[in-house]
């Protein structure tokens, strides 16, 4: 960094602060990223654009011989996993399980090995779906409890919606966790048919007998429940009665699947939970083979509910190390293997692009348990550490992607959105009155290590900016009116666990790292987040067979919104 660099760094501050920001700026009518990718873009311009020029016309000579059509997309999200679970055979044998078809995936394509998600559920897959850090949608932390009464603004722009435009088909199946109000549901953010829970899996996985016998919740299950009412004067205080799994085209309404009203058997019955996982797993395959019969290219989202799974009742435990987890992700490795071996049997293998990444660390909560742990990197689920955060991800493209090969640089969950659009041709249908902060890191997929476009990170934890990343170095910020030479700066190469704070690092990087916040706080500020208020409305609309009880546990709790009013 030469004077200049600093110069421009504290005029940018001068002038964030004032609010009259004149350079940097994206020019009108362009993609509007985040204030450091123009710090970068200024340095690489030149080389940028000659990479995208070459990669453009690579693309394009791949989809002539395509028929004059762009690849399909198979995007598959697992849930709490994090770095090295899958996709790293040594690290299987230290962990006492195998994952044999995620390794096979991992081993032909690309292995992204800094691949950042966002802390946890929610989050992760509104950044997915918009391209767009989770706190701009006001997505903040995933809702748990049900009915939540929020969701996905109908005004973000999903990646369905963008490939659609581009002249996709699109399906949606498994997990959503995008909120329960009907401008959420993914039949209504750009996918032609979708099948999903309304609400997470692991609430509903802990709601049965079978958790109850285990210990894990106490008093929520349908027996247990009844032998306690003899003192219970609230009715209402367990949330029985929510909507379990939908199904639904574009523009209709949802349906709910498998449950009849008054029918408690069903509702929160461990075997219900396990029959609608199977259920993902079939209709998953039924769509790729609904999807490939069609002339158009196709965009299909599989987010499995596995390997979230507190029971042990009732399984045959197959490997050393016995978690609970692991046997379910074993059985998911399967289902993947499966999905994939139909790929090929249906000749999509080479006009396909898989993309398999995990949505965040792997859940603290049950440790041991599961067989889960931390391990290269500290941290879990909802923890803004690299444990939280660093994901397995594999990216495979027959003949256009090198075989088992590794790239470095870091990549944001928010990255395969616009990569996505830029592959399909469907950049055009980026919004530009919003900032998108996924990068298009095509020349990355293209080209290898070391092609990468960002260098930096700004993480939030809820909705609180929490920490930074730029090369290697990661800041964990200290609470306001701290004084700023304690700053505790991690460099992720020689300490990934962040355990020794760099002690006289802040003497030089303070000053850089500020600018950074401050330069993406000025874009904030011009481009705002949403607010909690747009995002919540009327939970459970939209659905034609809402069950007595759905409408009751509604009424309830409106009722109860407004006694805190
Ligand atoms: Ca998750």
């Amino acid at each position: 960094m030469d004077r200049y660099k600093v110069f421009l760094g504290l005029l940018f501050v001068n002038l964030a602060t004032t609010g009259t920001l004149v350079q940097a700026q994206p020019k009108s009518g362009e993609i509007i990223h985040d204030a450091e990718h123009y710090v970068l873009l200024e340095q690489h311009r030149e080389r940028w654009a000659q990479e995208d020029k070459a990669n453009k016309q690579r693309l394009e000579e791949w989809k002539k011989k395509n028929g004059g059509k762009p690849p399909n997309f198979l995007y598959i999200l697992v849930d709490d996993v994090g770095f090295g679970e899958f996709g790293i055979p040594e690290l299987n044998y230290v962990r006492g399980y195998s994952t044999p078809s995620l390794n096979k995936l991992s081993d032909q394509g690309l292995s992204l090995t800094r691949m950042y998600s966002e802390p946890s559920c929610t989050p992760t897959r509104t950044a997915f779906l918009t391209g767009r850090m989770p706190s701009r949608a006001h997505m903040l932390e995933p809702k748990v409890v049900p009915p939540e009464g929020t969701g996905l603004h109908k005004d973000e722009v999903t990646i369905a919606e963008v490939l659609r435009k581009a002249g996709y088909n699109t399906s949606h199946v498994g997990k959503w966790h995008q909120g329960d109000v009907e401008m959420a549901y993914p039949h209504n953010q750009g996918f032609e048919y979708a099948v999903f829970p309304m609400h997470n899996q692991a609430t509903f996985n802990l709601m049965t007998e079978e958790a109850e016998v285990e210990r894990w919740a106490n008093g929520v299950s349908r027996d247990a429940a009844q032998a306690e009412m003899a003192y219970t004067l609230d009715d209402n205080f367990r949330p029985y009665g929510w909507v379990l799994g939908l199904e639904a085209k574009e523009g209709g309404k949802a349906r709910e699947w498998g449950v009849k009203a008054g029918d408690r058997e069903h509702n929160y019955s461990y075997e219900y939970f396990l029959k609608l996982n199977e259920r993902y797993q079939d209709q998953v395959i039924e769509q790729l083979r609904e999807l490939a019969a069609k002339d158009e290219p196709f965009f299909l989202n599989y987010w499995p509910q596995n390997p979230m799974d507190f029971t042990r009742l009732g399984k045959k435990f197959t490997q050393a190390n016995g978690g609970v987890f692991v046997e379910s992700m074993k059985q998911l490795d399967t289902w993947i293997g499966e999905l994939l071996d139909e790929v090929d049997k249906l000749g999509l293998a080479e006009n396909t692009v898989v993309i398999l990444m995990g949505d965040n660390g792997h859940m603290e909560q049950v440790l041991g348990y599961s067989g889960f742990t931390d391990m290269v990197y500290r941290g879990f689920k909802a923890h803004s550490t690299e444990g939280g955060m660093r994901v397995p991800a594999f990216i495979r493209w027959p003949n256009v992607i090198e075989p088992d090969t590794y790239a470095g640089d870091i990549v944001h969950v928010t990255d395969i959105f616009t990569t996505m659009a830029h592959i399909a041709g469907a950049e055009k249908h980026i919004s530009r009155d919003r900032v998108i902060d996924g990068v298009d890191q095509t020349t990355l997929f293209l080209d290898g290590d070391t092609k990468g476009r960002r260098d930096y990170l700004h993480i939030y934890d809820g909705g609180k900016y929490s920490k930074t990343i730029k090369q290697q170095f990661k800041v964990h910020w200290p609470a306001p009116g701290e004084p700023s030479f304690k700053l505790p700066v991690y460099d992720l190469y020689r300490d990934p666990r962040e355990e020794r704070p760099l002690k006289v690092q802040g003497m030089w990087s303070v000053a850089y790292f500020g600018d950074m916040k401050a330069r993406h706080m000025a874009f904030k500020r011009k481009w705002p987040d949403r607010t909690e208020k747009e995002i919540s409305g009327v939970p459970y609309e939209g659905i034609e067979n809402l069950r007595p009880e759905s409408i009751a546990l509604r009424e309830y709790f409106f009722f109860a919104q407004k006694l805190a009013k």
